[in-house]
């Protein structure tokens, strides 16, 4: 938004929040909804970004499915852009780098590496949240099996990936490297065999992106 140098800062500040504070992150700490707000602050999109806590059902049995989330599943994260609501952690991430692209964590439409971009955020939700989950609870069927391999099988993707240039896309890192290597830090007893994976997933989780949403969930759930 070009507003011009000389308007008042108040003029500015309000201007900003009418044109750009149309984003409502509905967000529990210590929960997918993490991944989003580290993505936040990795695009510097933190101050158009309004977060609004929410209860949910965890897996221990507490919380309880909360009015005021417009989630359909009454699950975390969930986005509000302006009353659209985008829900599913990949496609927030997909929506997000798009609206905010100056810190390059993603390639943009028509560029090189987009096609790429949107195949990891794709496999991370169709393939390895599955994968993780099964292996977890040990669930075994030949039909799982063929369909969705298995934690070795991912665990080679993401080698062959990261020889490439050290992050998924090659030598830069990008908002999937953000939401995969997360997924294993959440669990890490569903790591993958593999020194490579291991040293990224920690090249990862070293960014002050993931220090400033600990501390920011630490608060909320001291709240
Ligand atoms: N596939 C969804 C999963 C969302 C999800 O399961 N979120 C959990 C928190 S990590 C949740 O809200 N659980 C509450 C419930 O299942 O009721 C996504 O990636 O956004």
């Amino acid at each position: 938004m070009a507003v011009s140098a000389r308007a008042p800062a108040r003029v500015v500040r309000l201007l900003e929040n009418m044109v750009l504070r149309m984003l409502t992150l509905y967000y529990a700490p210590m929960s997918r909804a993490s991944r989003v707000y580290q993505l936040c602050v990795e695009l510097g999109a933190l101050r158009n970004v309004n977060v609004v806590p929410v209860s949910i059902v965890r897996n221990d049995g507490s919380g309880w499915v909360d009015a005021i989330n417009p989630h359909p599943e009454g699950k975390v994260p969930l986005l509000d852009h302006d009353g659209e609501h985008i829900w599913e952690t990949a496609a927030i991430f997909a929506y997000l780098t798009d609206l905010f692209p100056e810190n390059g964590l993603a390639p943009m439409a028509g560029h090189t590496g987009r096609g790429q971009y949107l195949s990891w955020l794709t496999w991370y939700a169709g393939t390895l949240e599955p994968v993780m989950h099964f292996h977890l609870y040990k669930v075994e069927h030949p039909a799982l099996q063929r369909t969705f391999r298995s934690l070795r099988e991912v665990g080679r993707r993401l080698e062959a990936a990261l020889s490439g240039g050290g992050y998924l896309m090659g030598p830069q890192y990008s908002a999937a490297d953000l939401l995969i290597a997360d997924a294993f830090a959440a669990v890490p007893d569903a790591m993958p065999p593999g020194a490579a994976v291991e040293e990224w997933v920690r090249r990862c989780r070293n960014r002050p992106s993931v220090t400033d949403t600990m501390i920011f969930d630490k608060q909320l759930a001291a709240e």
